[in-house]
């Protein structure tokens, strides 16, 4: 760059690229003969669409219909979205109803950014192999759920599966960053999870102590080559998980297939719906029978049979295992289960606010069916004869009815996915109506979503706060809504607005492939923290003085802090062959400055944030000159911020 260039810089670019827009937009308009259109549009004064830029170039955002759900510059968010990332492996953090990206977490994916993967801390969060690398590098984040305190979020935990490893995480929400990783034993496609709203067998604990995943693949058990050929041996699993620990506690051996999971309002329940109640090995076979299942779990009875030792194991783990199968459950006073026939392959479960209603849609039925808790509960006392008569309603709603979001005013949202619409229904009434009256109407609106949604969900409507504000769909195919980017396109998380009687579809977000499922939180649950302790990290260098190499032997520790704009060495020297551990804490203090670590042709990168302590370890195999600098924009001489590695031949 010279001289020239830098003094052309000083015109804003802005102001160029406006004047642009203005010519060009008028040459086309009137040569296009369309200045007709063109004065009757200004005055109607309304944009078609929120921030599109006007003729003369000006952002009409605010002023157009779509103006109060705009979020001004500096201006805050009302709630939090949190989202899956699918197979990408980590989890997305949104503002709403901006739909402004604020963060991603690394989870079950590698993130060169963070560190994530790379650094000792998250590979022991990780696991590795005996190589020292991470077990696993792929994974396909689901669902995500927070703990609960007495059936509202509590803002401590955020829980997320990982469906291809069959793992489960927790992420901090102070921090925002995933602290632990299990994983299930034996199970294969973890699909569903949730956490208990409620603790069900101490009435004195409120707050959240068992995550529920639902094991999706039937696999032999134990899968190590045995069975192969007899689909009869195949089983799933459904797994407790304890929150704090993070250990499992207990699994079901069940028939059939877990998909989604709900849990109940009073900790007495948790629920599955089953697609392939068949049990087929092939595509046809899951679809062969009229009726599958939603399947409830008694959770004080199965933890009441595994305090009594009733229980077996599989080889591999220790994790106690209670029958759940339908051949052993059939007498209802002692069931550990109960299922409940629902019409053709459901997917999707969910709870009402008000802990009454579980919607469970048949995807190749147009049917949302409609389970009432309490019913479910007679059965296991012996005071339903029937399973099937827990089920209240049964609205035809639309075709591919998968996920269900709540109001707080008894009203259902539910995506259809074949339709590309989300179908509003009214719970009470498809009750009525079920019961033969024929004034009910369970449907009360519909409206066109881009296209196929998948999940479905409301403002707070996984919780008794649910606030009947907004309804977020998140659509498989977005085709025509936004700029072309080649084969692979953006996906729309659309947003509506559910306070009216009529739904109104106020924005798409786009986003990266692929988000299954999100929760939307009012942002004053969440309570983050700017800066880490130091003390929380054990290898952390408290004093810029302790910085240094330290040998011993072929294995060498190198210490050193990052305060703005240097790192504590200079310089550090290595022997070729050694096996290095560095340890980076950064001292500065200020919220939002982080620094980062990057080392060429050694592939390692991470940052560490405000008082955070961070370590690598690598081998020094490749001696020469290697310039570590900070790869974080943390200061106006952020580039000289480097410190050199000297690896000795
Ligand atoms: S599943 Cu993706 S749309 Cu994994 Cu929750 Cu239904
Ligand atoms: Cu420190 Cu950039
Ligand atoms: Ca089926």
């Amino acid at each position: 760059m010279t001289q020239d260039d830098i003094k052309t810089l000083d015109t804003p670019p802005d102001l160029g690229r406006r004047k642009f827009l203005n010519t060009a937009a008028l040459v086309g308009l009137s040569g296009a003969g369309l200045s007709v259109g063109l004065s009757a549009c200004n005055k109607k004064e309304s944009a078609p669409a929120a921030g599109a830029p006007s003729a003369q170039g000006e952002v009409k955002g605010e002023v157009g219909e779509f103006g109060k759900y705009e979020v001004p510059p500096g201006q805050l968010d009302d709630y939090y979205s949190f989202s899956s990332g699918g197979h990408s492996g980590e989890v997305r953090i949104y503002g709403i109803p901006s739909g402004r990206e604020l963060k991603r977490i690394p989870v079950f994916n590698m993130d060169p950014l963070v560190g994530w993967g790379i650094t000792n801390e998250s590979k022991a969060i990780l696991g590795t192999k005996p190589n020292g690398t991470p077990k696993y590098t792929t994974g396909d984040t689901h669902h995500v759920h927070q703990s609960y305190t007495d059936g509202v979020y509590d803002g401590k935990y955020m829980f997320v599966n990982d469906k291809i490893h069959g793992r489960l995480a927790r992420i901090r929400m102070d921090t925002m960053e995933c602290d632990k990783i299990t994983e299930l034993p034996n199970v294969q496609g973890f699909h569903g999870t949730f956490t208990d709203k409620r603790d069900p067998v101490d009435s004195k604990i409120n707050y959240t102590t068992r995550v529920f995943c639902g094991g999706e693949f039937a696999i032999p058990l134990p899968n190590d080559g045995r069975d192969v050929n007899d689909p009869t041996k195949y089983k799933s699993l459904f797994t407790c998980v304890d929150s704090n620990t993070m250990e499992p506690r207990w699994q079901v051996l069940i028939d059939g297939n877990c998909d989604l999971v709900a849990s109940s309002y009073d900790g007495k329940l948790a629920a599955t719906n089953q697609y392939n109640t068949e049990m087929g090995v092939h595509y046809e076979d899951m679809m062969a029978a009229e009726m599958d299942a939603c399947l409830f779990f008694n959770v004080a009875r199965i933890e009441e049979a595994v305090k009594a030792g009733k229980v077996t194991t599989i080889a591999g783990s220790k994790v106690p295992v209670v029958d759940g199968t339908r051949a052993s459950n059939k007498d209802p006073k002692t069931a550990l289960t109960c299922t409940v026939p629902i019409p053709k392959n459901p997917h999707g479960v969910n709870i009402s606010p008000d802990g009454k209603y579980y919607a469970c849609s048949g995807k190749l039925s147009p049917t949302a069916s409609v389970i009432e808790h309490d019913l479910v509960l007679k059965w296991f006392d012996g005071e339903l004869a029937n399973p099937r008569d827990a089920v209240v309603a049964e609205p035809e709603i639309g075709l591919g009815p998968l996920h269900t979001g709540f109001d707080n005013k008894g009203n259902a949202y539910t995506t259809l996915f074949l339709d590309s619409q989300i179908v509003k229904w009214n719970v009470a009434e498809a009750i009525k109506a079920y019961k033969g009256d024929k004034n009910a109407k369970a449907v009360v609106d519909r409206i066109d979503v881009h296209y196929q949604p998948g999940h479905g969900f409301t403002s707070m409507g996984e919780t008794k706060d649910s606030d009947g504000k907004y309804f977020i769909s998140d659509n498989k195919f977005s085709k025509d809504r936004f700029l072309p980017v080649g084969p692979l396109h953006a996906e729309t998380a659309q947003l509506i607005d559910i306070s009216g009687d009529k739904m109104k579809l106020v924005a798409d977000h786009s986003v990266y492939s692929e988000p299954h499922d999100s929760i939307i939180v009012r942002r004053d649950i969440i309570k983050t923290r700017q800066i880490y302790n130091m003390d929380e990290f054990p290898l952390a260098v408290k004093d810029p003085k302790e910085s240094g190499v330290f040998r011993n032997g072929k294995k060498v520790t190198v210490k050193l802090t990052s305060q703005a704009p240097t790192y504590s060495l200079r310089e550090f020297k290595l022997k070729k062959g050694d096996e290095v551990t560095i340890i980076l804490t950064n001292h500065d203090k200020v919220e939002d400055l982080t620094h980062g670590f990057g080392i060429p042709k050694y592939d390692i990168q991470f940052i560490v944030n405000p008082q955070e302590t961070k370590s690598v370890t690598f081998i020094a195999d490749k001696p020469g000159v290697y310039w570590c600098y900070c790869t974080n924009f943390c200061h106006a001489l952020h580039l000289e911020m480097r410190t050199r590695m000297i690896v000795e031949a």
